[in-house]
């Protein structure tokens, strides 16, 4: 495919993030060649609770600021006044570390068809970090906000983009007040300059485009951002009121200041015409065994699968493996950490006869929805959801459908 306007500074970016990152993933471009991603390279970031920052995705649209974190600041805007730099987010507030699973909403994009268009992404976008940071309820209270009475919280990137629009995404206050972290460390280290170095918004359990990277504004308003509303130049809503909305082909959403739901799902069910990503979907990958090479079961003849679920802010509840293509299912078993906003991992005891099997997983979720088994048809919409479908979409936002994540694998016979 040939790019319109492919972006040189792109691929000199993907190539130092991809060499920085050692193998732990790989390029995925758009068909505009205009953005920069990388994603896990394979499923054994899947099998661990914990993602190394090597094999934690890459998604942004812009150029990565050069940032000097000595002259960054943060406007405090709106029903706020003042001023913040990274030092005094450093020094003058608590630090605490949130576990995040961060999925580009983005993510399973690529098993839609028709195609969509952007970046292709399978399952790749899915990562779980400690984010360290101060909390923004400590912020925004320091600043005299304490009650979150229906209002947004929106927060503005540093990235210049080439065309006029302005990164900027708004999400509750509630939320915010809740559990958002304004966040200078990524598991332990400083936050590399991919991830948003000097100060990012994590928003645990929300899809990534919510956790605005490079923060050099937050506004506290009644409501969310819309064009206009920002006191700058450039398109203000692109991002959060056109792009990363869910929707059926041709549909063009209105803008909205606010919605009666905000629980992405409950927004797919009917509460919301033209949904906004905000909590992610629940989700399930298989992480071990691959795909890649055949398995041998151990003397008695089993193999462990193993993997992660998800279910934004809400817990998973339970993950089921089918290891005859979705014909039978049986329960795997949770363990390890357990954290609102982050994976959970699974395992389950395969009794594997010699042979090809097709493997399956499918989470569900406290609120006892299940992941459908496909995408549908581009003109089912929301009629989708009755029928074990998740709802083609014009942008390819949150699918979660389980039977495009699975895998075959080949056993031999067990190891004597
Ligand atoms: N300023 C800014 N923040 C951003 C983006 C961006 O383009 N600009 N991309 C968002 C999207 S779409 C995702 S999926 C996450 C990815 O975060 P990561 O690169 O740390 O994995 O960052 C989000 N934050
Ligand atoms: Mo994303």
């Amino acid at each position: 495919m040939v790019a319109e306007n492919p972006r040189e500074t792109r691929h000199e970016e993907i190539d130092a993030i991809v060499e920085a990152k050692a193998g732990g993933v790989s390029p995925v471009r758009d068909e505009a060649d205009k953005y920069t991603v990388v994603g896990a390279a394979d499923r054994s970031t899947f099998a661990d609770w914990l993602t190394p920052i090597e094999e934690h995705f890459v998604c942004h649209r812009n150029d990565i600021p050069d940032a000097d974190e000595a002259a960054w600041t943060v406007s405090l805007t709106g029903q706020l006044e003042g001023s913040l730099s990274p030092s005094a987010v450093r020094e003058e507030y608590p630090t605490v570390a949130v576990a995040h699973t961060m999925e580009c909403a983005g993510n399973g994009r690529g098993q839609h068809e028709p195609e969509t268009g952007s970046v292709q992404w399978g399952f790749d976008a899915a990562a779980t970090a400690v984010w360290t940071g101060a909390p923004v309820r400590a912020i925004l209270r320091d600043f005299g906000v304490d009650d979150a009475e229906g209002r947004w919280l929106t927060a503005v990137g540093g990235d210049r983009s080439d065309g006029d629009d302005v990164f900027a995404r708004s999400i509750p206050l509630e939320k915010a007040l809740e559990d958002a972290v304004l966040a200078y460390g990524m598991n332990g280290e400083a936050l590399p300059r991919e991830h948003g170095y000097p100060l990012r918004l994590i928003v645990p359990g929300w899809y990534g485009v919510n956790n605005v990277k490079w923060v050099e504004e937050l506004r506290v308003a009644d409501g969310m951002v819309v064009d206009g509303a920002l006191d700058r130049p450039g398109d203000h809503a692109v991002w959060q009121q056109e792009s990363y909305r869910i929707h059926p082909a041709g549909a063009e959403p209105e803008e909205c200041e606010t919605v009666p739901a905000t629980d992405t799902w409950e927004q797919l069910e009917g509460a919301v015409d033209h949904p906004y990503t905000f909590d992610a979907n629940v989700m399930s990958v298989i992480g071990a065994p691959d795909g890649r090479s055949a398995v041998a079961p151990d003397p008695d003849g089993q193999v462990e699968i193993r993997g992660v679920a998800w279910a934004g802010d809400d817990a998973v509840e339970r993950v089921e493996l089918s290891t005859d293509g979705g014909g039978t299912w049986g329960d795997a078993e949770l363990f390890g950490p357990d954290y609102a906003g982050a994976w959970r991992l699974f395992r389950y005891d395969w009794v594997a006869e010699p042979g090809t099997h097709a493997l399956l997983s499918r989470a569900t979720d406290a609120e006892g929805r299940r992941q459908p088994a496909r995408i549908s048809e581009p003109d089912a919409w929301r009629d989708a959801l009755e029928d074990d479908a998740f709802p083609w979409n014009e942008g390819g936002y949150a699918a979660n459908a389980y039977e495009p994540n699975g895998l075959t694998v080949e056993v031999v016979a067990p190891e004597e």
